[in-house]
C-alpha cells in the first residue's frame, strides 16, 4: 500500500510535541535535523519537516496526506482541510495587545486605528464580526514592538504567558481566538486505512494522557 505523508513543523515551538507524539504512536524513525523528509521504518508513513506555515496548503494540495499545526495557521492560511484531532499542545491566544497607558477601553475604540499584526486575515474577520473596521498593518514578526515605534496604536498576535506583552509596555485588550495543534488531513482521505490505524493510535495516545 502506497506510504501517506505527514507534515510536521521542522523546528520551533510545535516541533519537539509532533515528534513526541509519532513516536509515542509507536513510529520508529530518525529525527534527522538535516534531512527534510524520513521514512517511518515500521509503518507506511513519511514525515516532511516543514515551516509551520507551508503545512496547510501541502495539505490543501495533497502533497501531504496529513499535517499537525496550530489553528491560528489553518485558519489564516485560508486552506481547505479537514481536522481529524485536536492535539491539546501548543495551546496560546491570539489576542489585541494595546500599550500600557492606552485610551482604548471597550472594543468600539479600535474603530479607526492601527493593529500591527503576522495575522491580517483573522484579524479582519474578527473586526467585521464586531462592525469594525481598522487599518490592518501587515507586518512579518517582532510585532509587539510595533506601538512602541509608533506604528500601530495596538497589535494582533499569539500570547501564551503574557511576558512579552508586558516586557514591551502592552498588556492584553481582547481575545480573537483560541488555538491548539490540529491533526488535519486533505479531503476525501477519511477512509484510507493506514489512516484509520493511525488515528486509532493518536487517540489512545491521548485518552492515556488524560
Ligand atoms: O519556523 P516556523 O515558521 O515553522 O515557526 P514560527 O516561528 O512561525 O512558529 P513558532 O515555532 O513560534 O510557533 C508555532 C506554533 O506554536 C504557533 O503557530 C502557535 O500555534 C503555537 N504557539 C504556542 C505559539 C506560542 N505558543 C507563542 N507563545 N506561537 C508563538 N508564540 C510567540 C508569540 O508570537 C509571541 O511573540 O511567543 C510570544 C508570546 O509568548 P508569551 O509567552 O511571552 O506570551
Ligand atoms: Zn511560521
Amino acid at each position: 500500500m502506497k506510504n501517506l505523508k505527514i507534515a510536521i513543523q521542522k523546528s520551533g515551538r510545535l516541533n519537539e510535541k509532533s515528534v513526541q507524539l509519532l513516536k509515542n504512536c509507536g513510529l520508529d524513525f530518525e529525527n534527522y535535523k538535516s534531512s527534510l523528509i524520513t521514512t517511518v521504518n515500521n509503518f507506511n508513513l513519511e514525515i516532511l519537516f516543514l515551516r509551520d506555515d507551508d503545512i496547510p496548503g501541502y495539505v490543501a494540495q495533497g502533497i501531504a496526506d496529513l499535517g499537525i499545526v496550530g489553528e491560528n495557521v489553518i485558519d489564516e492560511s485560508q486552506e481547505k482541510v479537514t481536522y481529524l484531532e485536536r492535539l491539546g499542545f501548543g495551546r496560546c491566544t491570539l489576542k489585541i495587545g494595546i500599550p500600557k497607558d492606552s485610551d482604548i477601553q471597550q472594543l468600539q475604540d479600535l474603530q479607526g486605528k492601527a493593529i500591527a499584526t503576522t495575522y491580517p486575515n483573522i484579524l479582519q474577520e474578527f473586526l467585521a464580526e464586531h462592525n469594525l473596521s481598522a487599518e490592518i498593518q501587515q507586518i512579518s514578526g517582532s510585532v509587539e514592538i510595533a506601538p512602541g515605534l509608533g506604528l500601530s496604536d495596538a497589535i494582533c498576535d499569539i500570547v501564551s504567558t503574557g511576558g512579552t506583552l508586558k516586557s514591551n509596555g502592552l498588556k492584553p485588550f481582547a481575545d480573537v481566538r483560541r488555538s491548539e495543534a490540529i491533526l488535519i488531513g486533505r479531503e476525501g482521505l477519511t477512509e484510507n486505512p493506514i489512516l484509520c490505524e493511525l488515528l486509532q493510535r493518536v487517540r489512545s495516545v491521548l485518552r492515556a494522557k488524560e
